[in-house]
């Protein structure tokens, strides 16, 4: 089957009427619990297209958040599925083995961060990913404690939802938590005192104070930290925090595990968000983007912290599926063939002037950042850096009515991100950006 048109189609209001229809459906059938962005009911989709089931073609700036960087049918990984599921869908890898894991493991040992000897052990989803992080770096130091960030995400598992900053919607009433979790300040510049560096020697200042007085170094197990932080805003620490970061975690024997579930396979530019500033995590989580929209996360690592779980200390029946695994291989393959590191530079240099012309001291947008096709828009109300999510909302609303899908996202449900796949088109993030700045405008 062939990609969908790489043009944006508005033939119905958005949603629909199949896809209203569809939605009352799904009211009465399923928990109320379950979020979602756009209630539009998708058909087809690929490239930087999602067709819904009115006939609508929506350019996709979510990529089903930081998955589909190759699109969400591209040949190769189609292919490569197919082939893989005409010889078999599963054994369980801890049952009998198949070389597709190996293959996994072998191409995330070589592209993740520093030449150190490195193993890789595959799970299902990004939170399980973080959840077998700790348990490694617990097992391999003895330690308890596990830091975490202000603004942090690391998913919806008991473990993973305490590491987690933000109450609502994640946490409230879903306690109580699991213990042992300490969390720092994140240096996050747009809201902090000073400039910058400032903002990243303090911060640090904050971690080392924090472990060395509170929890006490010896029982600190890890830190664990998104390069960018996603969930929480896209924030992008200082040059230096990183750094200084690890070389504190190293210092003290402490695990540092740097949670690039969002932000890797070349979604900022670089494969790793940690390559931008040479930094290497002890550990490193991955999901999302590295199976082009198939269930697969890994934790890839230190050799020696990674083999310090005794076997049958790791595992789960779906971990490192084998049709996971065949997609993995096509998409990684895909992203290194088709530069897509490279696209998501290019794309930043022609997505962020312009949303950078939108900021100023009577504007909503209080700042943009970001790297790569990992970019965001702070809204604020003018003049103050009071955050401004019902501006966030009408503007992603109106941006959902033209056809055009954006996220919401941060602490405060005031910032846009933008995360179209790496494989869009010029013309399609030109109309998409054009579509997103009109609706920014008509808020100013
Ligand atoms: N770590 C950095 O971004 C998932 C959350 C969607 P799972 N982010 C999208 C939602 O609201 O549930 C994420 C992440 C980082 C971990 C995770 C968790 O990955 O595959 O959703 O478990």
């Amino acid at each position: 089957m062939s990609q969908p048109e790489q043009r944006r189609i508005v033939n119905t209001p958005i949603p629909g009427p199949r896809s209203r229809k569809l939605q009352k459906q799904r009211t009465a059938e399923l928990a109320t619990g379950l979020g979602m962005a756009l209630p539009v009911f998708i058909e087809r989709a690929g490239g930087g297209i999602l067709v819904d089931v009115d006939g609508n073609h929506i350019i996709d700036m979510a990529s089903g958040i930081a998955v589909t960087s190759v699109g969400a049918s591209h040949p190769a990984v189609v292919h490569s599925v197919t082939e893989q599921v005409q010889r078999f869908t599963h054994t369980c890898f801890l049952v009998t083995e198949y070389d597709g894991f190996v293959d996994v493991a072998a191409a995330l040992n070589r592209l993740t961060p520093g030449d150190h000897e490195k193993k890789t052990a595959l799970f299902t989803t990004g939170a399980e990913a973080v959840e077998n992080a700790v348990k490694i770096a617990r097992g391999a130091t003895g330690r308890p404690a596990v830091i975490t960030l202000d603004h942090g995400y690391h998913g919806r598992t008991l473990l993973t939802m305490s590491m987690t900053a933000k109450n609502v919607p994640y946490k409230q009433g879903f306690g109580p938590f699991a213990p042992e979790i300490y969390r720092v300040p994140a240096a996050y510049p747009f809201r902090w005192p000073g400039d910058p560096q400032e903002c990243a020697q303090q911060a640090l200042h904050r971690l080392r104070e924090c472990v060395l007085t509170q929890i006490g170094a010896s029982n600190v197990a890890a830190i664990v930290a998104e390069p960018i932080q996603g969930e929480g805003g896209f924030i992008v620490p200082p040059p230096g925090f990183l750094r200084g970061v690890q070389e504190f975690a190293n210092e003290h024997g402490i695990v540092f595990i740097a949670d690039e579930i969002q932000t890797g396979f070349g979604r900022t530019g670089a494969m790793f968000a940690c390559d931008h500033e040479e930094v290497v995590p002890d550990l490193i989580t991955t999901a999302k983007a590295l199976a082009g929209g198939m269930p697969l996360s890994a934790v890839t690592g230190r050799a020696e912290l990674m083999d310090a779980v005794p076997p049958g200390g790791l595992g789960g029946t779906y971990a490192g599926n084998p049709v996971a695994c065949a997609a993995a291989l096509a998409t990684i393959e895909t992203i290194e063939r088709e530069d897509l590191v490279r696209r998501a530079r290019t794309i930043e240099d022609l997505a962020k002037p312009r949303l950078e012309r939108l900021v100023s001291r009577q504007s909503v947008v209080g700042e943009v950042r970001g790297r790569g096709a990992m970019l965001a828009l702070e809204f604020v109300h003018p003049g103050s850096t009071a955050p401004a999510p019902e501006i966030a909302q009408a503007v992603a609303a109106r941006c959902h009515a033209e056809g055009v899908l954006v996220l919401v996202c941060g602490t405060f449900g005031n910032v846009i991100r933008l995360l179209p796949p790496l494989v869009i088109g010029d013309d399609l993030l030109d109309d998409a950006l054009t579509v997103l700045e009109q609706a920014i405008r008509e808020q100013s």
